[in-house]
């Protein structure tokens, strides 16, 4: 038999986030060589037979061996980060090299390749997250950056040791526009939180639940609403990270629907966990402390609908890997610490698409190609990516996974393969879980065991995502005129 493939995926139900039919994958070199019904023959074959294939995942929002300022330390490094997100059906991870105020964006780079280069088993690229942006970081570092395929800021209008103030973001943003980058944005207003927060305290209110009222949904509408017209005023694209909930998605959809470019991301915590997880007994509500907090049922619902109606183009885990356990995670001030000495975030990677596709795509609240571009190929695009990743043309990356829609599953933590001691979606059932995940050609996950290398992964510079002369519909100032 003539074997004109490393790899063929024989007879796969091929899904992107526009087609759908049956056909062989070819694979060569990590790459799709051909797409046809009756390639020739493989080195090593797949059978993939009445199974669903698609693009692997791209996590676009999940942290990994991130340095922190408050004594707490991820415990997910690039290791078991990509090895749990491989497991669950994601082939590329863009976490954030995060620039500490006083230090050279360009050393957060270095120090971040040198915690991922080793290690990872999956693709992976890094955001900035830019916490300084003086002159020289403006002038010199971020171009050059920018260069040489780092190519998404993130902005915090929140966190005292990351955020920056309007006219730093108004910096950033004309940065951005003249740079071809794109800016995520973490919207909540500082100030509010940190007034809301002394209130709290002062009246003794200091369990994990009142991490949810220190943080309610108008102080996201309003920092959702302040970097929609900070973007507007530059004409620049951006994107909302992590949206909880109606009062930040009927900001989104107002500006998109005036024609601005405003792209929004949500995450599995806002469908699955409502700020009642956060009122569990004694200290366990900390384990679904993450900003902004999830809301409840009905606010569910919202995010569920704005995911099938086109509001958002992301969905990621916003994984952020702290144990409950010992002295560097949930409890790094102590058991029983106040709600706001509490690290912030929970873990998700390895869960995150079969929760979409067992409780969106299988319930049918969202259509499969927008499953697609919602865990693959919008991230892709918006990152700067495509086509090399996030969908199965030729040409591509042979990131793949191909589905088990069949067995219904508890999720356990004991069966994850993240560092964390615990999943805040332990007990919720599942039906979709990758059979098989595939990072360029090869094997990483099959039939529950994880095959990955670590070195396999390689670093991805990204493409300038948005396009050098973009013209929204936003502000019209002279000084745009080029
Ligand atoms: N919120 C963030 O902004 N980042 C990490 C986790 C979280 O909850
Ligand atoms: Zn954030
Ligand atoms: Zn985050």
């Amino acid at each position: 038999m003539r074997e004109d493939f490393d790899l063929v995926i024989r007879s796969a139900e091929v899904v992107t986030a526009t087609d759908r039919y049956l056909a062989d994958i070819g694979v060569v070199n990590g790459q799709i060589n051909a797409i046809a019904k009756g390639l020739s023959g493989g080195r090593k074959e797949i059978d993939a037979k009445g199974r669903l294939v698609t693009p692997g995942g791209i996590d676009s929002h999940c942290h990994l061996d991130q340095p922190m300022s408050d004594g707490s330390k991820m415990v997910d490094d690039f290791l078991s980060g990509t090895r749990s997100a491989a497991c669950g059906g994601t082939t590329t991870v863009i976490p954030f090299a995060c620039q500490f105020k006083g230090q050279s964006l360009q050393d957060a780079v270095d120090d971040y390749h040198k915690r991922a280069g080793k290690l990872a088993s999956i693709d992976y690229a890094f955001h900035l997250i830019v916490s300084d942006p003086t002159p020289q970081v403006l002038k010199e570092e971020l171009p050059r950056l920018v260069e040489k395929g780092y190519t998404s800021f993130k902005v915090y209008m929140t966190y005292d040791d990351m955020k920056l103030n309007d006219r730093q973001i108004l910096n950033l943003l004309a940065l951005a526009r003249r740079e071809g980058a794109m800016t995520m944005i973490h919207a909540e207003n500082a100030d509010c939180i940190a007034w809301l927060t002394d209130q709290l305290l002062e009246a003794g209110m200091t369990s994990p639940i009142y991490h949810a009222h220190s943080r309610p949904m108008l102080i996201e509408r309003e920092a959702t609403h302040r970097a929609i017209a900070l973007a507007e005023l530059v004409d620049v694209p951006i994107l909302v990270v992590h949206v909880s909930g109606r009062e930040a998605v009927d900001q989104i959809r107002a500006a998109q629907s005036l024609g601005l470019k405003i792209y929004g991301e949500t995450c599995p915590q806002y469908l699955m966990l409502t700020a009642d997880d956060l009122g569990l007994d004694g200290f366990e509500g900390a384990k679904c402390i993450c900003s902004p907090p999830p809301r409840d049922k009905a606010n569910q619902e919202i995010i569920w609908r704005a995911l099938d109606n086109g509001t958002f183009q992301v969905f990621s885990s916003d994984h952020a890997p702290f144990a409950f356990e010992g002295p560097t995670g949930k409890k790094v001030r102590g058991e029983g610490a106040a709600f706001n000495e509490v690290p912030n975030g929970i873990p998700g990677l390895e869960t995150r698409m079969s929760l979409l596709m067992s409780h969106g795509v299988l319930n049918g609240r969202i259509d499969l190609h927008n499953f697609v571009a919602l865990t693959s190929t919008n991230a892709a695009k918006l990152y700067g990516l495509f086509p090399k990743k996030g969908t199965i043309a030729v040409g591509s990356d042979a990131d793949l996974v191909v589905w088990d829609l069949d067995t219904p599953r508890t999720i356990q933590n004991s069966a994850l393969h993240h560092n964390v001691d615990y999943t805040p979606y332990e007990g919720i059932k599942v039906q979709a879980w990758p059979a098989i995940t595939l990072s360029r050609g090869v094997v990483v996950w099959q039939d529950g065991v994880y095959l990955g290398n670590p070195g396999h992964g390689q670093f991805l510079a990204c493409e300038r995502p948005v396009p050098a002369k973009v013209r929204g519909r936003g502000h019209r100032s002279p000084l745009w005129k080029e």
